[in-house]
């Protein structure tokens, strides 16, 4: 089973770089955020609750996003493997995927990190807020709230990989294809 986690800061490229992944190794894509902003349109309680987070650029409870995601491991016991875009997202998360993974005798094969310095993801992230609607893309001052909840609660992540030797890191700026072949190269060097 291939099972990535793609990594990185808000506006790195995960989410875009998932979409050509799925469709070259036909993974399953499981986004935690493309999940919440479901439950939101649903107006779930769920969504309603978690909705005041992400407006606040802030993350979601652990147990909120770990249960979400044992549901869809669980709704795709036949999948090939997965790409795990924007979870883990904290040390907890990473933990209690592992041990889920586990309990279905599978892994993550590798974890790879877009590097992308700050500037270039406030203008990204500025740019696709306007015709996204997404409130949490629309002013600076909530996407620099997202990139500190990521450098206090979410980089650590990458040392828990590093140290089981399933971490790789990539330049996250230039065309998005040419970033494709490298996130492929790393793949298939697996
Ligand atoms: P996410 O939906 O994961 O949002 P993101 O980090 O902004 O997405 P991503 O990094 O995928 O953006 P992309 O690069 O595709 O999370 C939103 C919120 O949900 C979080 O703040 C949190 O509140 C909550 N949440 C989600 N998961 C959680 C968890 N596990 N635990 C707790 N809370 C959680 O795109 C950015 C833009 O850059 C796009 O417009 C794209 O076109 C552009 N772009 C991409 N690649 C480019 C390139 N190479 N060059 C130029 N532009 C590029």
């Amino acid at each position: 089973m291939l099972n990535l986690v793609l990594f990185g800061p808000p506006g790195a490229g995960k989410g875009t770089q998932s979409q050509k992944l799925i469709e070259k190794y036909k993974l399953v894509h499981l986004s935690t955020g493309d999940i919440l902003r479901n439950e939101i349109v649903q107006g779930t309680e769920l969504g309603l609750e978690a909705k005041k987070l992400m407006d606040e650029g802030m993350l979601v409870p652990d147990e909120v996003v770990i249960g979400m995601i044992s549901n869809k491991l669980d709704s795709n016991k036949d999948a090939p493997g997965f790409i795990f875009d924007g979870f883990p997202r904290t040390v907890a998360q990473a933990k209690a995927l592992d041990s889920l993974l586990e309990t279905k005798n599978s892994e993550i094969s590798c974890m790879i990190a877009l590097d992308v310095r700050n500037t270039e993801l406030e203008n990204r992230l500025l740019l696709r807020g306007k015709d996204s609607g997404r409130p949490d893309d629309a002013n600076v001052e909530v996407i620099r709230k997202r990139i500190e909840e990521y450098n206090s609660k979410t980089a650590p992540v990458a040392n828990y990989y590093r140290e089981q030797d399933k971490f790789s890191t990539i330049n996250g700026v230039g065309g998005v294809d040419q970033i494709f072949s490298t996130i492929c190269r790393v793949i298939n060097d697996l």
